[in-house]
């Protein structure tokens, strides 16, 4: 490799072994203030919260990084099974107080800061989101990571170093802007370059066949623009188990040859700018949480990071094994999220015929032995497919790879089903049309030996519809694995109050054993308990009422209910509902309705993808709502309504110990899952949802009556779709003729006549794929009852009690020992003691 061997070529030293760092207060204390004064050279007398924030974060490094040695060198001496996780985002968050958390410093630390009178939180809040994801999928790798360090299980997560992080939303009248996130300008201190594992990557360029020496017909890729990928390694701390794992993000750059025909023509400028290509790769996330078909760029980055992944699994393997692969499939697997590094069944086929000369069933065998596929959605929409002469100009060699397998394929369905022509057409990696596209999820479920979903919903409806044929084909193949959450993050960390009471009651073993919280149900009998839970939740509150007035301006009573939705602003997601019951709500109060009124305060937060217009008006009428309702003065303090700007991983940890409301409202049959129920379960809130997702086993966890169903179930959904009529719905209830005629009267677009026409015709549109009006009166319903429980605050507490006490389910470690236990079937490795 060019330059970079400088950084890594070996020189003698004598071997020094360091003493392990101390964790105590006085330890921490001192390297803060040596960070802060002689490293990064700062006053003690005017500090700065973010010079502070870099001097504690290389104060909590130095503490993880001997672990992180030892951890890696344990796994090399065991020549251990690894998992590969490869995913497009990895949504980390913050990562200081998840460090320490993790290395059990935190009390230390909180003690260091408090003693030189510093506020920690003030400190913990200089730090950027690395918000290297989107949504659910992203923080759901974040999660996965957490548990496997924690669980000792080798996984290692590779993903891309994006410059630009998720954009961050503002408002402006209302409007979503976004504003490019530089987040790594100040310098990223939890992150460690290793230029001695550069990769070269290919693009463009042609293949050549050949005749080697030993007389075989091979296949080389020429006259290709190379990429370099330049691996950055992220420390992922288990929870007080001297585990380190890590996270390898890569950045393109490009390689130091020029394009010599620019270059020989004189043309040095053109030549240099030429370069700047191969930087973009790793400029900028993709913000669409639905894919985005077609863009060039994003298929370069699906490549690169499944070839530059690829290409260091197989340099370590070469490097302990040679060429000999006969053990390969024992020692590895690679987890796909989603369908986007799918391209890696292909490029491991690639690298082992064309690069390791293995003969193409050899290959295959290994292949389809290490490849394992998650699916995280039901939207055929969604699903990811690439033209054919797009691939063909950026991957000659990998659709060549491609055809092939579909070639063998085919030949496998004909044989199996002769003359089910149909059953090829629709099971082909190929679909053929006025353009050939490739289906990527046919090419990862051919190239795989294990396909999940995410939920139990999910996966059954996955077999049922998408992926029907391929489950006749191969059933053994098809699996569920429920997703969940890391409650080192969702809760042990982000609700202190909660953490301690639960603490002080069972113990801590639910930080590593969610379980265990199930001990808690017999305390949401008990009324001292009762009166401790209530206090924490209050002060919960009090700080998102904070947070809300400092983002929005808009005072919350901490008496009322806070009902949130934040997630991804989609049509199926249906926070389009959830503001029609705001209307309905309002129209009661003007109506002079309000016999035994509940407070409420509602919260709507999440990003749209910029280009989905549909999802950016339901933003606008969110905050044209608020406006009217904020600023009536017959509404008062009976209801609150704030549109949450840039909802990212680090509000969330604010909002949803505040919360008592969850609302988990999509369309029966289209969230795969969904996350954040998890969250607001294990902090308490109670659910308002449809079955859905995992709501359906939230709601078996937790009982029917701690849960507020509403809505049409998917079998329902789908009935209905085939004679739907909106306006049977509003004409036949008088709230929602009422909500209608405001919105249509234009009450809340006083001065943008019309602006809101789209959203109100996909309300009444017959072929509305999501329902929302067949849904209307039942969600009302369920929303008054959820009221009517506030108002019985015994009752209240008592279930979201027991929501935390049966949200032991929706741990990832759970999840993780799921997927350990049937697909990846790892060891633990307890690395070699610290000293
Ligand atoms: C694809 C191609 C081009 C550009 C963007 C994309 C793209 C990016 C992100 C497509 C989809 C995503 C993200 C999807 C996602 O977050 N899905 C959610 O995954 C969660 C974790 O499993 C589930 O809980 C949610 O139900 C599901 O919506």
């Amino acid at each position: 490799m060019p330059k970079s061997n400088a950084k890594s070529a070996p020189c003698a030293a004598k071997l020094i072994t360091l003493p392990p760092l101390a964790m105590d207060e006085k330890a921490i204390s001192e390297d803060l203030i040596r960070y802060y004064s002689r490293t990064l050279g700062r006053e003690l007398k005017n500090c700065t919260p973010h010079y502070l924030y870099e001097a504690l974060a290389y104060t909590v490094r130095d503490r993880l990084m001997e672990r992180w040695k030892n951890t890696r060198a344990t796994y090399e001496n065991l020549d251990a099974r690894r998992t590969c996780y490869l995913s497009l985002e990895f949504l980390m968050g913050r990562a200081l107080g998840n460090a320490m958390l993790n290395l059990g410093i935190d009390d230390a630390a909180h003690r260091a800061l408090y003693d030189y009178g510093i506020d920690q939180e003030q400190v913990a809040e200089s730090e950027p989101d690395a918000g290297l994801g989107n949504g659910g999928l992203g923080r759901l790798a974040a999660c996965f990571l957490d548990s496997c360090a924690t669980l000792q299980l080798p996984v290692l997560g590779y993903g891309l170093r994006y410059e630009y992080g998720m954009f961050r939303q503002q408002l402006e009248n209302g409007h979503q802007l976004e504003e490019p996130d530089h987040w790594l300008r100040d310098g990223h201190p939890w992150e460690l370059e290793r230029p001695e594992f550069t990769q070269r990557i290919h693009f463009g360029g042609r293949t050549e066949h050949y005749t080697d020496y030993a007389g075989v017909t091979r296949v080389r890729w020429v006259d290709a623009l190379d990429v370099l990928a330049v691996p950055y390694d992220v420390p992922i701390p288990g929870f007080e188990n001297d585990t380190v794992n890590s996270l390898r993000l890569w950045k393109s750059t490009a390689t130091d040859e020029f394009n010599l025909s620019e270059f020989n023509a004189g043309d040095y400028v053109e030549a240099v700018a030429s370069k700047n290509k191969a930087e973009h790769i790793t400029m900028v996330l993709y913000p669409n949480d639905a894919s985005e078909n077609g863009k060039e760029l994003r298929l370069r980055q699906q490549y690169f990071l499944a070839s530059a992944s690829l290409k260091d699994v197989l340099r370590r393997w070469v490097l302990l094994h040679g060429n000999d692969f006969s053990t390969f499939v024992d020692k590895n697997c690679f987890q796909l999220n989603d369908t986007h590094p799918s391209i890696a069944v292909a490029e491991l086929m690639r690298l082992l015929v064309d690069e390791h000369h293995m003969d193409w069933d050899g290959a295959w065998a290994i292949v389809t032995k290490v490849m394992a596929y998650t699916n995280h959605t039901l939207l055929p929409e969604a699903l990811e497919r690439w033209s054919v002469p797009m691939f063909a100009y950026l991957l000659p060699r990998l659709l060549e790879v491609i055809y092939e397998i579909n070639a063998r394929f085919m030949k496998q369905i004909a044989q199996r089903w002769p003359g089910d022509t149909a059953r090829q057409q629709r099971m082909s990696i190929i679909e053929e049309g006025p353009c050939q596209m490739i289906r990527m999820a046919n090419l990862a479920i051919v190239g795989s030996f294990s396909v999940n979903g995410v939920a139990e919903l999910h996966s059954k409806l996955l077999v049922e519809g998408l992926f029907k044929d391929f489950n006749e084909m191969w059933p053994e193949k098809f699996n569920n694995k429920t997703n969940g959450v890391t409650q080192r993050r969702w809760l042990a960390m982000c609700n202190p109050g909660l953490n301690k009471l639960i603490t002080q009651t069972i113990g801590s073993g639910w930080i590593t054993e969610l379980e265990q919280l199930r001990k808690l149900i017999p305390y949401a009998a008990k009324t001292q308990f009762r009166k401790q839970w209530a206090d924490v939740k209050l002060a919960n509150k009090q700080r998102l009422a904070a947070l809300v007035e400092r983002e929005c301006g808009v005072k919350f009573d901490t008496s009322a209910l806070f009902d949130v939705q934040v997630k991804r602003i989609h049509e199926y997601k249906r926070q389009l509902l959830n503001i029609l019951h705001v209307i309905h709500l309002y129209d009661r109060i003007k109506r002079g309705d309000t016999q035994n009124w509940t407070k409420r305060c509602v919260l709507i937060g999440g990003k749209a993808a910029p280009g989905y217009a549909m999802a950016k008006s339901i933003i606008k009428l969110v905050g044209n709502v608020a406006e009217v309702v904020n600023n009536d003065p017959d509404v008062g303090d009976l209801l609150k309504v704030v549109f949450f700007p840039n909802y990212r991983v680090s509000a969330m940890e604010v909002i949803a110990p505040g919360s008592d409301l969850s609302e988990q409202i999509s369309t029966a049959g289209k969230e795969a899952s969904g996350t954040g129920n998890m969250k607001f379960m294990m902090n308490g809130a109670v659910t308002i949802g449809t079955l859905d997702g995992a709501n359906i086993e939230i709601r078996e966890e937790v009982g029917d009556d701690n849960f507020f169903l509403f809505g049409l179930t998917a079998p329902e959904v789908d009935a209905l779709r085939r004679d739907y009529r909106p306006w049977d719905y509003i004409n036949h209830d008088a709230d929602f003729s009422a909500v209608m005629s405001l919105l249509q009267s234009g009450h809340f677009c006083q001065f943008e006549a019309g602006i809101f026409d789209d959203i109100i015709n996909s309300i009444t549109n017959p072929h509305d794929p999501w329902l929302t009006a067949a849904d209307f009166r039942s969600f009302v319903d369920a929303q008054t009852q959820a009221a009517a429980a506030y108002r019985d605050q015994k009752r209240w507490v008592r279930m979201s009690i027991l929501n935390t006490a049966t949200s032991g389910k929706f741990s990832t470690d759970r999840t993780m020992r799921d997927y350990n236990e049937e697909i990846w079937k790892l060891e633990a490795v307890k690395p070699a003691v610290v000293g």
